[in-house]
């Protein structure tokens, strides 16, 4: 129906979303429809609820309606203070993400960890040099124990700096300084913000947001980064790799089991419980033809990116997974994980499996997952899926056809290694004009934009003219499904793009993970300046993330404009009740680091944008 399709534009999700209304199952798409009209107030930013004498709300009229809250707040304060506490929300989950990893390595070191190793000593090495740790002659244990100390203390810090952020080019760090927004350490500019932002601290619009982007670079140099590189060190860097995306992933015959998500520490245990020999015996005992283990969301992006396990779909597909019926267990353990699956689960035979003591769900079994005895609770896990196969309903099941290849794996290092292993190639063709410039395209789906629209459509705009794409989260998802990761894709490319992908056998889009990997992102862009003498700022290079919504994504987009780099939002931040705030985003920020961001929601226009800045960078470093 003309409804369903404008809800998405990818044909598995349009054909689920018609199963769903067969079944008379309710999605976020209907929940979005009853939630219209969205309250006014908080689009706009202008609700605060920060105190009991509240909530206020600030008249978006200026004659009439109230201009103040009633501690005097104005709207420019709250619409700064309820930004940067989204800020606070994103920086802490990428960030505790990242904690539960330094963890994991700091237990596999000691050697109590059930079933982890450090797979990746080259990138142990690396990360030690950087944190100045011997590694002549010593045990990978015990550089590793020394390395996950020194990973572990960045989350407590109170003075000095975050090691990764000095990755970035010097004028960069300078600039930080200048501006005051080096962070000291990952948690205590997280408190920070929750601190400031208390009834009656801080007031001062300007300086409310200077904090934001402090926590936000504590994140993407600090945070992300500790969870990108020590889940390399413990399950190897990424390198490409062939996989296949979207819901025809699941079987008929098969125990098909999702681990939806994002810590790695899990998905990957599940993955290999599921090789176990005598769990694949039970599960053709059960009549299954063997284990199935998908991913979905950005856990689904780690393991595709590790070992190229399928993934089943992006956020908004994770409903439309347990409506195929072919389920038998949607493992979780935290972030993007909609407590809707709870009731949905209940209508099939699928079990809704929670594994984190962070993170309860309604209708869910919970089967506690720790890192000391990983791979038995990942045995029990996927056991319990195995004897969930005989209560599937066949009649019930409807699982789209719908596949698509792609080559994922494209670590900073598999794009060095992928150039002949220096990144001079790459620097040719940016001079040259061959690629235009270099763009990451990230983030979710929100209900708001059709689903995958916004990716794919910016995503084929850039590539057409001739910017090499990086992407990683759902745009990822969207963009594999969409056909654009395989190196065929190059004929959609513009020409010189073109060329470059089949001189070197890659994908014009290229898959660098997870949304903590946006960190490898801002690893590459450093090197590039680094390798051109200039700042990132310089370079011809923009961000976008399409269909955003997370508080993850608005720390990531304040990480990647701290960092110098121009960023399109296709959907619109809840600042625009103050002129100020919406003022500072999009152009004083211009003045101090030197980026700005822009709000498109029609994704063509946001590419044009994103086109005419690189122009306009590559003018002024006469190229
Ligand atoms: Ni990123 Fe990944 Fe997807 Fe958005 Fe959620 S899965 S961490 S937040 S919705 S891209
Ligand atoms: Fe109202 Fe001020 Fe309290 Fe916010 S902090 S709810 S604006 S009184």
């Amino acid at each position: 129906s003309e409804k369903i399709l404008n809800r998405s534009v990818d044909p598995a999700t349009q054909k689920m979303l018609g199963r769903a209304e067969e079944l008379d199952l309710e999605t976020a798409w209907d929940r979005y429809e009853k939630m219209l009209p969205q309250c006014g107030f908080g689009e706009l930013g202008l609700c605060c609820r920060i105190c009991n004498m509240g909530p206020c709300r600030i008249s978006p009229f200026e004659d009439t309606g109230p201009q103040k809250g009633i501690c005097g707040a104005t709207a420019d304060i709250i619409v700064a203070r309820n930004l940067i506490r989204m800020i606070a929300g994103g920086a802490a989950a990428h960030s505790d993400h990242g904690r539960d990893l330094a963890h994991t390595l700091l237990l596999t070191a000691q050697g109590k960890s059930g079933g982890y190793e450090i797979k990746d000593e080259i990138k142990l090495s690396a990360l030690a040099r950087e944190y100045r740790i011997e590694t002549q002659g010593r045990s990978k244990e015990d550089i590793g124990l020394d390395l996950a100390e020194s990973v572990y203390a960045e989350f407590g810090k109170q003075e000095g700096f975050v090691q990764f952020s000095r990755r970035a080019p010097k004028k960069r760090v300078e600039l930080w300084k200048k501006a005051g927004i080096d962070p000291r350490g990952i948690d205590r500019e997280i408190v920070e913000i929750m601190h400031r932002t208390h009834i009656g601290v801080d007031n001062d619009p300007v300086n409310l947001i200077l904090q934001g982007l402090k926590t936000s670079i504590a994140d993407g140099w600090g945070g992300s980064a500790i969870a990108t590189e020590i889940s390399d060190v413990l399950f190897g860097t990424p390198e490409p790799v062939r996989s296949m995306v979207n819901l025809g992933v699941l079987k008929h015959e098969h125990v098909n089991i999702i681990a939806h998500g994002h810590e790695p520490v899990l998905s990957e245990m599940i993955v290999a419980a599921a090789h176990d020999p005598k769990l694949v015996e039970q599960a053709k005992a059960c009549g299954a033809a063997g284990i199935n283990v998908v991913g979905m969301c950005c856990t689904g992006n780690e393991i595709s990116m590790r070992h190229g396990i399928p993934i089943a779909g992006n956020f908004l597909q994770q409903e439309l997974a347990v409506i195929t019926g072919a389920v038998e267990a949607m493992i979780v353990d935290v972030q993007c994980i909609m407590p809707a699956l709870g009731d949905l689960c209940e209508c099939f035979h699928t079990k809704f499996i929670s594994t984190s003591p962070k993170a309860k769900f309604p209708g869910a079994i919970h089967m506690e997952f720790n890192e000391e005895h990983a791979m038995e609770i990942a045995k029990e896990i996927v056991g319990t899926a195995v004897e969930n196969y005989a209560n599937r309903n066949k009649g019930k099941v409807f699982i789209p056809e719908d596949t698509t290849d792609c080559m994922v794996g494209f670590s900073a290092e598999a794009i060095v290694k992928a150039l002949g292993g220096t990144l001079d190639p790459l620097l040719d063709a940016i001079k040259s004009g061959a690629i235009k410039g270099i763009a990451g395209v990230v983030g979710c789906n929100n209900v708001k934009i059709k689903h995958d629209e916004g990716h794919v459509e910016l995503v084929k705009e850039l590539i057409r003219n001739n910017v090499l794409v990086t992407t990683t989260g759902c745009n990822a998802i969207a963009v594999a499904k969409a056909g654009l990761m395989l190196p065929e894709a190059s004929a959609q490319a513009g020409e010189g793009l073109r060329g470059v992908c089949q001189a070197l056998g890659i994908p014009p889009v290229l898959h660098m993970g997870s949304c903590v990997d946006i960190s490898r992102i801002l690893t590459v862009c450093a090197a590039v300046a680094n390798a051109l003498g200039v700042d990132i700022s310089d370079l011809p290079v923009a961000g976008a993330a399409p269909e955003w919504m997370s508080e993850k994504a608005v720390s990531i987009g304040s990480y990647v404009v701290s960092s110098g780099i121009f960023t399109v939002l296709g959907t619109v931040p809840q600042v625009l009740g103050s002129p100020l705030v919406t003022q500072i985003l999009t152009k004083t920020a211009n003045d101090v680091v030197g980026a700005a961001f822009a709000v498109e929601t029609d994704p063509i226009k946001g590419a044009g944008l994103m086109i005419a800045h690189m122009d306009a960078k590559r003018k002024a470093l006469g190229i």
